[in-house]
Parts: structure tokens; sequence; C-alpha cells
């Protein structure tokens, strides 16, 4: 039987942490797919935040409640999206463009990423272009992710490309970008190579390099 996700996309848009633990652990407890958890109990409900954000229903306070009540749920989930280790497919510098605070997206990305077998390397939020460049050098990687959710910081994207080419390695790695206001003519336009909707393409997008 389908886990009662509507109970959980409610617990989600009012911020109620416990029950979205609650919640969450009894879908895992009765065998739901970790993902579908993700996807239907979760992600579902962050639309739905926005959505109300967007039309004034909901002011910051309340999208930023419903954001740390999502963690108690994705806290619970992750390591089981991390599990499934293939090995050695390389490294991936994984960051939220500068300016950008939205980490939730970015989160899941790195789950599914190391999931998936990659050595996941995560720069965090606000991140500024030098640092992906450094975090390139350092760690020889092979992919690097730029997440962004606000029209305003999706130029950082293009400006990393370019400090990457700057700094001599644009070549030596694959760029992937996405988050809500990204889109695939702008990858063509700022020279990334592959836009993804969500975690899970990024992820079937990537292996396309390797
Ligand atoms: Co903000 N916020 N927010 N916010 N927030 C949005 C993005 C917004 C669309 C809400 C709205 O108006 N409907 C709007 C942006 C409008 C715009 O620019 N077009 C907005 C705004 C305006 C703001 C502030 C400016 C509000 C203010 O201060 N007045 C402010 C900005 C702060 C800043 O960053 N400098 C702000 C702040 C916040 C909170 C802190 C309260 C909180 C974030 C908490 C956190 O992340 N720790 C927050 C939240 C929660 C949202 C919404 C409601 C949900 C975002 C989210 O986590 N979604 C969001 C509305 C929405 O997107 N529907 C909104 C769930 C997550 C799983 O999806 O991140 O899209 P997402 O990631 C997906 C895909 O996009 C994709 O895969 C992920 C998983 O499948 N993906 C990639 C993401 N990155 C990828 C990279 C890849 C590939 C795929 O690379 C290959």
């Amino acid at each position: 039987m389908m886990p009662n996700y509507e109970e959980l996309n409610e617990a989600v848009i009012v911020g109620d942490r416990d029950k979205v633990a609650e919640l969450t652990q009894k879908a895992i407890d009765e065998g739901a797919p970790p993902r579908e958890v993700l996807d239907k109990g979760l992600v579902v409900a962050m639309d739905e935040v926005g959505r109300r954000y967007q039309t004034g229903e909901f002011y910051f306070p309340e999208m930023l409640r419903a954001a740390r009540s999502m963690y108690s749920g994705l806290d619970l989930l992750r390591p089981m999206l991390a599990a499934s280790k293939d090995e050695g497919r390389g490294t991936v510098v994984l960051g939220t463009v500068k300016g950008d605070l939205h980490d939730i997206g970015k989160n899941i990305l790195g789950a599914l990423f190391e999931g998936a077998g990659y050595e996941v390397v995560d720069i965090g939020i606000d991140a500024n272009p030098q640092k992906f460049v450094d975090a390139v050098k350092e760690h020889e990687a092979k992919f690097v992710l730029m997440s962004a959710l606000l029209t305003t910081t999706m130029e950082e994207m293009k400006k990393t490309i370019l400090a990457l080419a700057d700094a001599g390695v644009r070549e030596s790695v694959v760029v992937g970008i996405g988050g809500a206001p990204v889109t695939e003519q702008f990858s063509q336009e700022i020279g990334a190579d592959f836009y993804a909707t969500d975690a899970a393409s990024a992820v079937a997008k990537a292996r396309e390099f390797n």
C-alpha cells in the first residue's frame, strides 16, 4: 500500500519538523522506495510552498520553516539515497552559486551522485567562481555541477564557466547546471555541457560523459 503522502506534504507545508520525521520514517518502514518518498512526500510539498510564497499566501518565515522541516525528512533519506555505491566514476565539484543560499536541491544532487559512485566535493552555498576553480584544481575533478534557484544568480554560472576557462581547466571538466529558473537554452548560451531538470536526470546525463 502506498504511504499517505498527502499527510507528509501537509506536514512539510506547515513546517512541522517532528511530524515530517515521523511520517518519513513511517514510509521507509512500510517499504516505500526512498526516491518515491523524496519526490512524492517532500519535493511536491516544497513546490506548493513556492506557489504559496509567489501568491502572497506565505511569507519568508513560513518558507524557511517549511525548508527546515523538509530537512528532517531529507536527513533520514539521504544515507539511503547514497547507499547503492558503484565505484570510481570520478570526482564531482558541487555548489550553489554566489549570492544564492538555496541548498535543498544541491544536497539531493549530492546524495544521488554519491549513490551513483561519484566522489562528491560539496563546496556549499554562495560559492564564488574562484571557489569552484580552486576545488577543481585541488581535487582534479571531472565534473562541475552548479545549482541556482534565483534568476538574479543564474549569471554566476556563466562567470564560473569563464573563470574555469581563465584558469585553464575548462576543457578538463564537464559542466552541468540546473535549478528552477535554469533552462536548456540558457545552458547552451553560457556554454555548459549539460542541463538537467532534476537530480536523477543529472546523474543520467553525467553518465553519458563517462
Ligand atoms: Co527561496 N525562492 N528565496 N527560499 N525558495 C524560490 C527559489 C522562489 C522561486 C519562490 C517563489 O517566488 N515562488 C523565488 C525565486 C524567484 C526567482 O528568482 N525566479 C525565491 C526567492 C525570491 C527567495 C528570496 C529572494 C526571498 C527573500 O528574501 N525575499 C530568498 C533568497 C535568498 C538567497 O538565496 N540569497 C529566498 C530564501 C529562501 C529560504 C532560505 C527561505 C528557503 C531556502 C532554504 C534552503 O535551501 N536551505 C527558500 C525556499 C525553500 C524556496 C522554495 C520554496 C523551494 C526551493 C526548494 O528547496 N525546492 C522555492 C520555490 C520553488 O522552487 N518551487 C524558492 C525543492 C528542491 C528539491 O528543488 O532546489 O529546484 P530545487 O532542486 C531540484 C531541481 O531544480 C534540480 O534538482 C533538484 C532536485 O531534483 N536541480 C539541479 C537543482 N540544482 C541543480 C543542478 C544541476 C542539475 C539539477 O546541475 C547539473
